[in-house]
């Protein structure tokens, strides 16, 4: 299954070349050359904000069984989030530098939208494959429930659940909002109320504190963790980075933790707390947002 193989892909991309876009690309978004030119597709890297390390009470009294207990969280290590989740654009050249292909976009649009229906080995092999055009070290190593993760490597990767939510906060410039970035749905998501059940582009709300987009609603987004309901009875204070892979709950699991609910759920699911998961080849409502680590 391609989705399960995460090697390196530079020797592949460099095979391809610029044309093989189709020239579709408008050459001012396209990274300058460098002074020794791969004959390969050139990316622009994500526009991404840092968080500052720091404490905070990770879940709610006001939520699910699973967002109990209320614990405290310290992020050890600052690390930058990318404002917007990815998009098909940036997506799509990934597809195209690296063969793959392009996930169906089933009728609304590709450009400025978030990619959705990726797997969360889709959008592992995608964080390594933009370390690689930038010359970053990628962080994921082995494939399939083996896929480790390097998290002092200097590449793209997946936030962990605690640092999606310590971000979808505010990180420290949180203002305690139910909401990323607000206590009104409607000011900063996408989600059932008011998406006339349709995704939307990136960055058309409002953001958070610390200028990030659609972390509450629009679209699902993959984190690195295993999902374990009872989780955060046994989570560590320092760098939480999920249990080990549990028994499945679907016969297709296990599962990996999802957040940010999406366009076509209630305001209860897209509350910065909540949490959800899917099993890892699962395509549907979940795109990504990638971290790296400063
Ligand atoms: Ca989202």
């Amino acid at each position: 299954m391609r989705q399960r193989i995460l090697v390196p892909v530079g020797l592949l991309a460099a095979a391809l070349t610029l044309s093989a876009c189709g020239g579709a690309e408008p050459t001012a978004t396209l990274a300058p050359p460098t002074a020794t030119p791969k004959p390969d597709v050139q990316i622009v890297p994500p526009e991404m904000v840092l968080v500052e390390a720091g404490t905070f009470q990770m879940g709610s009294t006001d939520g699910p069984d699973n967002e109990q207990p209320v614990h405290t969280v310290r992020i050890t290590r600052s690390f930058y989030i990318a404002e917007y989740a990815v998009t098909f654009e940036e997506y799509d050249r990934f597809c195209e530098d690296t063969n793959r292909s392009k996930p169906d976009d089933t009728g609304r649009a590709r450009g400025q939208q978030p990619v959705i229906d990726v797997t969360w080995y889709d959008a592992a092999v995608y964080c390594n494959w933009l370390s690689e055009k930038e010359g970053l070290t990628p962080c994921y190593s082995g494939r399939g429930k083996a896929t480790e993760c390097d998290f002092s490597a200097n590449g793209y990767r997946l936030p962990t659940e605690a640092e999606w939510e310590y971000a979808a906060r505010g990180g420290q410039k949180s203002r305690g909002a139910i909401y990323a970035g607000s206590n009104d749905p409607d000011e900063v998501a996408w989600y059932a109320a008011n998406s006339e059940n349709q995704i939307h582009p990136v960055g058309q709300k409002a953001p958070n504190e610390l200028g990030l987009y659609d972390m509450s609603g629009n679209l699902y987004e993959w984190c690195w963790d295993w999902y374990g309901a009872d989780y955060y009875a046994s989570s560590p204070t320092d760098d939480p980075k999920g249990p080990p892979p549990l028994p499945a709950m679907t016969p297709r699991g296990p599962e990996r933790v999802r957040r940010s609910g999406s366009w076509r759920e209630d305001a209860e699911s897209i509350r910065i707390t909540f949490r959800s998961f899917d099993y890892v080849s699962y395509v549907g409502d979940n795109g990504f947002r990638v971290v790296r680590t400063k």
